[in-house]
């Protein structure tokens, strides 16, 4: 019986490695942990009405940031990993596989779980303030995509104690991904956790377009949305494109591993250049997908933070929507060395330099709204100046990697590691935490505090250039990617000794930045008016944090940056009573949650192949479906006199 259990139990959970017995404790005290503190400060009723069920966009854009910082944590710790191990020649610190594991992992956790849902956690801030709206287009398929999202990121990481990881790339190229590459359980756990989320994107997509579209205050019309809007708008049109080929893709992918279909293999007339052709038509637009809102975010910044309009707002937009469109025409610049004809790549390479024309114009758009104007450094300003030469660098190294014959030289070397974590990390990343720190005040009625952000600003910025400068002189020397250990004679130690330091000088960045919240929940100075930094558009207009209806009376607009022109024009935004009217909001709901738990148990179901978890999994979701369409109480009203005591309580009512 013993011996029966023991076997199971080998063969289901991950042993043998201290690192994951570490985590196995960790998860369990730390599940002990929350259950704890909930049960003793009487917790779990508020954890379920005003968290789990809400239908709120500011508070599942809340939750979205929180999940992402910790994802940001994971796979912070999978890169440090990674760079302890390469610090020094002939380290055995990770077993080989052990290594293409993390790489695995981290790559796929920073994009799909940190950058995306920090991005729909920005969206889901911003967005219905910034034109003027109560809510999104779809209240409850918000919810749920965010559920789905948590329970897709869950499921990945489970594979790091249950089952084992994937260990074939961020991108799971087959042969490597399909079940003779990979016999285990770890790349189901890929393609299901994406597989999960995935729907959740498709789905925010959906409903972001729709949000911009319908719900704008009267009189805003399209070219006078605010940049971030359009630049969501933007990054969630071409997410309705490019998801659908994922979903397509990763289906097709289970059906080889799991059903013994050849769709990737190179028997019974299947090819896996097919995947790597399907994978980046999703994957390259994907990158767009999370760099346009960070453009966004830097134009709202540097046009608030100079006292002036954007330089050139027509051409922001138009060079967003090219972007957007481009991003579909460059996928093969991925792979011009895996045997595409001269003409095909030279195609490629020009559209992916193409590229580079509507970025120019924004760069310079965003000197020329600094130029001449009252320039501000607070905290959104500092790293919106840390981008810019960031990635214009990241951007000139792009444009070395398109030109196609070149990249023979440059392919799958430390020269393209170095060139993506710089777009990635110093756009990406850069831009979504400048936006944080933007919207930071209007979510939770207080500003970070400066000095311990000017640390985290810092040791991000020099940690980032002496972690991934050296990588580009690696490149050339040979190092590729994916290495887990090189020898002494390749003379590459002392280059990636400095480029481990640089990598743990942002770790150092990322705890002061925790720090930096943990203090400033504490003492950090309260945003009493709402408008903390002399904002030109209208989610300034309400007060911090915003409460639950937004706005106690639907706005008018004029123009563009209408706050802005509000201010010059010497009107205060305030609430008249005469005019306040019961202001009609969805009802919470438990379905989103619940359904997305049962999407997990299918999913997990799916992972082991075991037939009759899929069954109550996927008979739970039909179960949810047929409850939500039988639920009658769907919305209710906010009376008129809540409201008032709202609007008196922050001192807007006259
Ligand atoms: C915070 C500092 C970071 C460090 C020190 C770091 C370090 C690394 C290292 C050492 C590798 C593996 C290189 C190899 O051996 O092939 C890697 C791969 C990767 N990283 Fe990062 N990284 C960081 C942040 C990020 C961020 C923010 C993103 C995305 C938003 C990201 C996305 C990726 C991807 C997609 C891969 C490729 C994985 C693969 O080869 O399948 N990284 N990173
Ligand atoms: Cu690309």
């Amino acid at each position: 019986m013993i011996d029966k259990i023991k076997d199971f139990a080998s063969h289901f959970f991950v042993t043998g490695d201290p690192l994951i017995y570490g985590a196995d404790v960790s998860i369990g005290l730390s599940m002990v942990a929350i259950f704890f503190v909930l049960t003793y400060f009487k917790k779990w009723g508020w954890l379920w009405r005003e968290w789990l069920t809400t239908v709120d966009h500011k508070k599942i854009g809340i939750m979205y940031i929180i999940a992402s910082l910790l994802m940001l944590f994971r796979g912070g710790v999978d890169a440090l990993l990674m760079r302890a191990q390469l610090a020094l020649p002939n380290v055995h610190f990770l077993q080989s596989e052990h290594y293409n594991e993390i790489f695995t992992t981290h790559g796929t956790i920073m994009i799909l779980f940190m950058a995306m849902p920090m991005m729909f956690g920005l969206f889901n801030i911003a967005v219905p303030l910034q034109i003027g709206a109560r809510d999104v287009a779809y209240p409850f398929l918000n919810a749920f995509s965010f559920w789905m999202f948590f329970v897709g990121a869950m499921l990945f990481n489970l594979s790091f104690v249950i089952g084992g990881s994937p260990d074939a790339g961020w991108l799971a190229y087959p042969p490597l991904s399909e079940l003779s590459g990979s016999p285990g359980v770890g790349e189901n756990f890929y393609i299901w956790g994406i597989q999960l989320s995935g729907v959740g994107s498709l789905a925010s997509g959906i409903n972001f377009v729709v949000t911009i579209l319908k719900m704008r205050a009267k009189g805003m019309k399209m070219m006078q949305m605010p940049l971030f809007t359009w630049s969501v708008f933007a990054s969630c049109v071409t997410i309705i494109i490019a998801f659908p080929v994922l979903t397509v893709t990763l289906a097709l992918l289970f059906i080889d591993r799991f059903a013994g279909g050849h769709f990737f293999t190179m028997l019974h007339g299947g090819n896996p250049m097919m995947y790597v052709n399907l994978i980046w038509m999703w994957g390259h637009p994907e990158v767009y997908i999370v760099v346009l809102p960070a453009f966004g975010v830097f134009s709202e910044v540097v046009s608030v933070f100079s006292k002036k309009r954007i330089f050139g707002y027509k051409s922001m937009v138009f060079s967003l929507m090219i972007i957007s469109i481009l991003s579909y025409f460059t996928w093969v610049h991925h792979f011009f060395t895996m045997g595409a004809s001269a003409n095909v790549n030279a195609f490629f390479a020009i559209t992916t330099m193409a590229i580079a024309i509507p970025t120019g114009v924004k760069v310079f758009n965003w000197l020329f709204t600094m130029f001449r104007g009252r320039i501000r450094i607070e905290q959104p300003m500092l790293w919106t100046l840390g981008f810019i030469p960031t990635f214009l660098i990241g951007g000139a190294t792009g444009v070395m990697l398109a030109v196609a014959p070149a990249d023979y030289q440059y392919h799958n070397s430390y020269f393209l590691i170095a060139h993506f974590h710089q777009v990635l990390i110093g756009g990406v990343v850069f831009g979504y935490l400048a936006g944080i720190y933007y919207w930071w005040p209007k979510m939770f009625g207080f500003k970070l505090n400066v000095k311990l952000g000017l640390w985290a600003f810092w040791l991000w910025n020099i940690g980032f250039y002496v972690c991934f400068m050296p990588q580009y002189a690696l490149g050339f020397m040979g190092m590729t990617r994916r290495v887990y250990t090189y020898g002494w004679d390749m003379g590459w130690g002392p280059l990636n000794l400095i480029s481990s330091i640089g990598a743990v000088l942002m770790g150092i960045g990322f705890i002061f930045q925790v720090w930096q919240i943990l203090y400033s929940i504490k003492y950090g100075e309260r945003d009493t008016t709402g408008d903390p930094w002399d904002g030109h558009t209208l989610e300034w207009t309400i007060p911090s944090p915003a409460p639950e209806y937004n706005f106690a009376i639907e706005p008018i607009v004029k123009g563009q940056d209408d706050f802005w022109r509000m201010k010059k024009e010497g009107i205060v935004p305030m609430t008249k009573e005469s005019e306040i009217k019961p202001i009609h909001m969805p009802r919470n709901s438990g379905i989103p949650f619940i359904m997305s738990w049962f999407w997990f148990i299918a999913g997990f179901g799916f992972t082991f192949g075991w037939t009759w978890m899929i069954v109550v999994g996927l008979l739970g979701v039909a179960g949810s479906m047929l409850a939500r369409s039988f639920t009658k109480k769907l919305d209710y009203y906010i009376p008129v006199e809540e409201i008032k005591e709202t609007e008196a309580k922050f001192g807007r009512l006259v």
